[in-house]
């Protein structure tokens, strides 16, 4: 084969077809962890049925019958909740795609290409299917996320991608790509993770990428700048790919790699003078453009730190340190790692310092399968290694908001779905937490599942309160003890800034002019934690219900945190009205949880200027058809802007479940909004794939399939109970 290198390269070009066989696939949910299996042989697949989940991920026909026609928004509700109840899976959770971002498959890629690990035809076909269903429509590049315009970025690695699962250079697609790459400038003119990927394949030189010191690491903690201050995405992604930064290590040359060379370039290879290059980019995606102070550090650090300070000694040490934070890292999460990036990383970092085969390796090639999805389009990487936790917890408050929860048809539903939360609460802190600077964890949740193990503010709070509200309705056994609760509140109550306000993973450990050292260029609001009234609102919600369960337990405390994050609410609200959301499309998201943070203390639509305001900003919104439909771009600029398609359901929801808490009296405005989210629906119960609903950094946007049954369920269910007599058709 033209790909095996003359010592033998491992990483054989799979064979590539057009498609595989969408009814030999299956989801195994393997308490929660899930993977995809590709069943070849035919025995396989009479002992292991695809089951009606495993469908619809795939767009096959699921042929369910009609449902009764809904007369009111509760048989609404019922049938959706009819359709999702067949989306669960055995351990109790829900699972769903989550993709979005255009980095991660990438990165996934490369890193089984330089670690020689043979990727089999299936998986290959179906990346190379996903990637061209997801070409720009116009141009055939890609973008920072699937509704992004193309960047050298998304382009020049899911090229690179392609490229390294079989696709030819000549294939049409590929050609149109590679024009448009060319036009953005070519592969120099990619960001700091573009630059990172392609040296470490061996397609640049590491002359082009800034500088990335493990030597930072051994600044002692109370230096304003240490990384264990940063965001821990940030600091984790900087911790591996120092690592490796600091090795200047390549994978061995192949035909394709040096066939890339060619191909990802305006210039002549050979002639590319690396380092002039390093802070070349292409200005369309320079969306946090490096600050002066960050451009002299790293003229200091190439100029006179690497060449005159940086001794053996001094590097040894940086590495050993780095090496031991990456396995705290990898034992901690047993392998899962806190995202698809650094745990793609520590990868490489496990493959470089311990050798192919192993256990570090072996372990990390497992829990890479975690991240593969595969649907009607093809196979792709999601963000997280699932929504799991995340999603069951808001489906059981869906079932609660409607008045559901007693009902004994949703009754085995909702117990598989208690059992999965207990089965994932956190147990322990980490080992050693201080040592890998980690926030308490015990009694927690995390986003996905244990195995990751970090908890989130937010994360705890929803599941926290979908266990209350089960545990507190006749007929649901109280798995969780109240020990085991009290844990939940003693970490929540660690979360607190001193502002009022709540983070994510963390508390605030520097203040936003860490941003100076943001040297991602491609994502705003990374380096630190920042103030945020999602996360903030959850957790005031749910100290509010166990306070009302348990009115003695830290009582003072409780009230406090809650008196002290409400007021912060209040400060964060925009001139408009509205408050900007950081994790969901936008001001419509976190505007919705605003209001519900004002509505638990007591403050409405009617004796509040703040909930108020929040309301008459939603409703300016509102439109024609009475749906509301904000664009991702209001993430990026900070203003509300309407989404060019139209009304979207979930936002619709998120706009009336808001406006509803607040106890807005406009009825009719809200009825409209109910009309809407009905018409949608489909006589099986479900709801159809809008627009995307997520987002992180400020540029990145994520999906979250699973919110237009959840959050439209939610806000039917609560117009049904406000509104018992409205019948809306
Ligand atoms: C997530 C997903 C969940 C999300 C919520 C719980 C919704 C939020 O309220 C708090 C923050 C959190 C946990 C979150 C943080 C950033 C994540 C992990 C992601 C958006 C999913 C993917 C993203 C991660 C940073 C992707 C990797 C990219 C890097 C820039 C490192």
């Amino acid at each position: 084969d033209a790909d095996y290198s003359s010592n033998g390269h491992a990483a054989k070009r799979p064979r590539i077809e057009d498609r595989t066989d969408y009814s030999r696939w299956r989801m195994r949910d393997d308490e929660s962890r899930q993977t995809w299996h590709y069943l070849e042989d035919d025995e396989a697949l009479k002992e292991w049925p695809q089951s009606i989940s495993d469908k619809y991920f795939l767009g096959l026909p699921l042929n369910l019958p009609d449902l009764p026609p809904p007369k009111s928004p509760l048989d609404a509700v019922k049938n959706g909740l009819d359709f999702f109840e067949k989306l669960q899976q055995p351990s109790g959770h829900w699972a769903c795609e989550y993709g979005g971002p255009m980095f991660l498959l990438p990165g996934v890629v490369i890193t089984w290409y330089v670690t020689k690990t043979p990727i089999p035809w299936y998986y290959a076909t179906e990346i190379k299917n996903y990637l061209f269903a997801r070409a720009h429509p116009e141009d055939g590049g890609w973008g920072l996320h699937i509704e992004g315009e193309s960047s050298v970025f998304g382009t020049a690695l899911n090229y690179t991608a392609l490229r390294l699962v079989g696709v030819e250079a000549d294939h049409p697609k590929m050609v149109k790509a590679r024009a448009t790459l060319h036009k953005l400038g070519g592969a120099t003119h990619g960001p700091h993770w573009a630059k990172f990927w392609l040296a470490l394949l061996g397609v640049m030189d590491w002359d082009i990428v800034n500088p990335v010191p493990p030597e930072l690491w051994l600044l002692p903690d109370w230096v304003p700048t240490a990384p264990w201050k940063w965001w821990i995405h940030m600091r984790q992604v900087f911790l591996a790919m120092s690592y490796v930064w600091s090795k200047k290590w390549q994978a061995e040359e192949t035909d394709t790699i040096r066939s890339l060379r060619k191909e990802l370039f305006v210039e002549d290879w050979e002639k590319i003078n690396w380092a002039s290059h390093r802070n070349t980019i292409n200005p369309g995606e320079n969306y946090h453009p490096k600050t002066w102070i960050l451009n002299s550090l790293n003229w200091f650090l190439v100029n006179v730190w690497n060449p005159y300070f940086r001794t053996n000694a001094l590097v040894d040490k940086a590495e050993a340190w780095v090496s031991e934070l990456i396995d705290m890292e990898d034992a901690n999460t047993d392998y899962s790692d806190l995202a698809p990036v650094n745990g793609v990383m520590n990868y490489i970092v496990c493959y470089i310092r311990d050798g192919p085969g192993s256990y570090s390796v072996r372990r990390h090639h497992e829990r890479i399968e975690e991240l593969l999805w595969v649907k009607d389009e093809g196979l792709l990487v999601n963000g997280t290694n699932g929504v799991q936790c995340w999603d069951t917890a808001f489906a059981i408050q869906a079932v609660m908001d409607a008045g559901l929860t007693e009902d004994p048809r949703w009754r085995p539903m909702l117990m598989k779905a208690l059992q999965y939360l207990d089965n994932q609460q956190i147990r322990e802190n980490v080992p050693d937490m201080e040592k890998c600077y980690r926030h308490p964890r015990k009694g927690g949740w995390a986003f996905s599942n244990k195995d990751q193990g970090y908890a989130v503010s937010d994360c705890v709070s929803e599941a926290l309160k979908a266990v209350i509200i089960l545990q507190r309705t006749p007929g649901f056994p109280a798995l969780v003890d109240d020990r085991r609760l009290q844990d939940a509140i003693d970490t929540l109550l660690t979360y607190q800034n001193t502002n009022g306000s709540c983070s994510s993973y963390e508390l605030q450990r520097a203040g936003p002019w860490m941003e100076a050292l943001n040297s991602a260029e491609v994502f705003g609001r990374i380096m630190v934690e920042y103030e945020y009234p999602e996360c903030t609102t959850a957790v005031v919600t749910a100290l509010s219900l166990f306070h009302k369960h348990w009115p003695d337990y830290r009582a003072k405390e409780i009230e406090r945190f809650i008196d002290r994050a409400v007021s912060w609410i209040k400060t964060a609200q925009k001139p408009e009205g509205g408050w900007y959301g950081s994790w969901g499309i936008c001001f419509t998201y976190a505007t919705m949880f605003a209001l519900e943070s004002l509505a638990s203390i007591g403050e409405t639509y009617e004796n509040s200027v703040h909930s108020r305001r929040g309301c008459e900003f939603l409703l300016s919104k509102q439109r024609e058809d009475g749906g509301w439909s904000e664009s991702y771009r209001a993430c990026e600029t900070g203003e509300y802007v309407e989404h060019p398609s139209g009304s979207q359901v979930v936002m619709t929801a998120w706009a009336l479940i808001g406006l509803m808490k607040a106890k807005c009296p406009k009825t009719e405005a809200i009825q409209k909004g109910i009309k809407l989210i009905m018409q949608r629906q489909q006589p099986n119960g479900e709801w159809f794939q809008e627009a995307i609903e997520g987002v992180f950094n400020k540029s990145c946007m994520i999906s979250y399939p699973n919110y237009k049954f959840t959050f439209t369920i939610k806000a039917l269910g609560m117009f049904a109970k406000q509104y018992p007599d409205e019948k809306v058709i």
